[in-house]
C-alpha cells in the first residue's frame, strides 16, 4: 500500500445555505480522500481568513497553478509535513493569501487519503485502535442571534445534551425527540408559528428568550423521564454578537434591554442556577478573557466554553488559560486552517483539563469528518444539530461508527454532576 499524493482536484460546490465552498480531491497511488469547507455566520475575529481576495475561484486557480504542483509525489501519511507546507506557501500568518477554508480542504482531504490509502476508517487511522469513545451530541434546537432574521430570540442557540445516554444511538434519538417536542410547545404557544428553521435544523420562532428557556426546560425533562436518563441543556449566547463596545453593554434587542459585563455575569449565574444549564458557550465579548475567567470560576458544574474567544488558536487558548477563562473549548478546524494546526490547540486544552468539543459550523456540507475527529481525538462532545441533512450526515456517521465497534463502543467520559 502506498499514499503517495498523485493528483490533488479542486472544485466549487455549495454549502447548505447555498453559498460556494470549496471541495477537494486528494488522490494517492492506492487511496483516496474527499474534505469540503463549512463556513461561520457569527465568526470569531482572530478567524483566518477563509479564502483570499477573489473568494472560491481564486482560492481553485490556486491550488491547480501553485499547491497541487508542489504537493504532487509527497506522502500523504505525513500530515504535519502537509500543514507546514500550507503554511509555507501561503505566507502569511492567517491564511490570506491561500485561503483558511483551502488549507482545511486540502488538509482533511489528505488524512483521509491517507488512512483509505492503508484500508483505514479516518477515525482509527488517526486515534489509534484504541479509539472507541463516541461523543454526546449537543444539538442545536432553538435558533436566534446572527443565525436568524426577523423576531427570534437575542441568545444564538439553544442546545440539548443528553449526557446521561449510554450509547450514541439513544443520545441522537432522545436530541431529535426533544427537537421535536420543542416544535410541538411552539406551536401550542403561537398559532401562526409555520414550523421554520435555520441552517442549523433549529426552529425558528417568534420567542422571546426566557420562552425558549422555559420550552427547552420542558422538552429536555419530558424526554429524560420518557429515556430513563439525563438531558440537560445550555446556550451559545454569542455575545461578541450583542456587545456594543461604545456603551460597554450587551444589547439584547428582543428583551428590548441593555447589560453591562456586571449584570451580563449576574444574569448568566441566575439561568445557570434557574436552568441547571450545563453549558455556556461565549458568555461574553471574545476579548473579555476576564469575565470569562470569572464566571468559570462562579459556575461549578457548568461547561463554560470559548469559541468566538479561542478560534482554535493555540496562542489565545494559552492566553485563556493564564486567567483560567472558559473550562471548555470548541474546536472547528476551519478557524485555525489545519488539522496539524487544530490538534496543537486540542492536545494543549486537554493538557490542561479543558473539554473539547469538535463543532459544525452554521454552513455546512454533509461531510462528517468531524465525527471521525471527536472520535480521534477524545473529544466528549460533538457540536451539531439534532435533524437536518447536513447534521444528520454526521450523527449518521457516529451511527455507523458505533455499530461498527460492536461491544468496544462505549460513551465518552465526561465531567457534568
Ligand atoms: C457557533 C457556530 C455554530 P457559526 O457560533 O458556534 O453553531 O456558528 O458557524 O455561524 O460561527
Ligand atoms: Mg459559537
Amino acid at each position: 500500500m502506498s499514499s503517495i499524493i498523485e493528483d490533488i482536484i479542486a472544485r466549487k460546490i455549495f454549502n447548505n445555505r447555498g453559498e460556494e465552498t470549496i471541495e477537494v480531491d486528494v488522490v494517492t497511488t492506492s487511496g483516496f480522500g474527499r474534505a469540503s469547507a463549512p463556513a461561520g455566520k457569527s465568526r470569531g475575529k482572530a478567524e483566518v481568513q477563509p479564502y483570499p481576495v477573489g473568494g472560491v475561484d481564486s482560492a481553485l486557480k490556486k491550488i491547480d497553478d501553485v499547491i497541487a504542483p508542489e504537493l504532487a509525489g509527497l506522502n500523504s501519511d505525513f500530515q504535519e509535513e502537509i500543514d507546514n507546507l500550507l503554511h509555507e506557501i501561503d505566507g502569511s500568518k492567517n491564511f490570506n493569501v491561500i485561503g483558511g477554508n483551502t488549507a482545511f480542504a486540502i488538509s482533511l482531504a489528505n488524512a483521509e487519503a491517507a488512512a483509505n490509502s492503508h484500508g483505514s476508517l479516518l477515525f482509527q487511522f488517526l486515534g489509534g485502535s484504541r479509539a472507541n469513545s463516541l461523543p454526546f451530541p449537543l444539538g442545536n434546537t432553538i435558533s436566534g442571534g446572527q443565525h436568524t432574521l426577523g423576531k427570534s430570540p437575542d441568545i444564538q442557540e439553544f442546545l440539548a445534551l443528553p449526557h446521561g445516554a449510554e450509547t450514541f444511538l439513544e443520545a441522537a434519538m432522545a436530541n431529535a425527540q426533544i427537537h421535536n417536542k420543542i416544535g410541538e410547545s411552539i406551536k401550542k404557544k403561537d398559532e401562526l408559528f409555520s414550523g421554520g428553521i435555520s441552517s442549523e435544523g433549529a426552529w425558528i420562532a417568534n420567542l422571546e428568550n426566557i420562552e425558549a428557556f422555559e420550552i427547552i426546560a420542558k422538552a429536555c425533562e419530558e424526554v429524560g423521564n420518557e429515556y430513563n436518563f439525563e438531558c440537560g441543556f445550555g446556550i451559545d449566547v454569542a455575545a461578541a454578537s450583542m456587545w456594543n463596545q461604545q456603551n460597554q453593554k450587551y444589547v439584547y434587542s428582543r428583551e428590548g434591554k441593555e447589560r453591562d459585563k456586571g449584570e451580563q455575569l449576574e444574569y448568566l449565574l441566575e439561568l445557570i442556577e434557574k436552568y441547571r444549564l450545563v453549558y455556556i458557550e461565549d458568555p461574553f465579548d471574545e476579548n473579555d478573557f476576564e469575565s470569562f475567567s470569572e464566571l468559570t470560576k462562579k459556575a461549578e458544574n457548568c461547561l463554560i466554553c470559548g469559541d468566538d474567544l479561542f478560534t482554535t488558536n493555540n496562542e489565545r487558548l494559552n492566553q485563556g488559560l493564564k486567567l483560567k477563562a472558559a473550562n471548555s473549548i470548541i474546536i472547528k478546524v476551519n478557524q485555525i486552517g489545519t488539522l496539524t494546526d487544530a490538534l496543537e490547540t486540542i492536545e494543549n486544552a486537554q493538557k490542561h483539563g479543558y473539554t473539547t468539543i469538535v463543532s459544525h459550523r452554521s454552513g455546512d456540507t454533509c461531510a462528517c469528518h468531524i465525527a471521525h475527529l471527536a472520535m480521534a481525538f477524545k473529544c466528549p462532545i460533538i457540536k451539531t444539530g439534532t435533524i437536518e441533512g447536513a447534521r444528520i450526515a454526521k450523527i449518521n456517521e457516529l451511527l455507523r461508527i458505533e455499530h461498527f465497534l460492536g461491544d468496544r463502543a462505549k460513551m465518552a467520559k465526561l465531567k457534568i454532576n
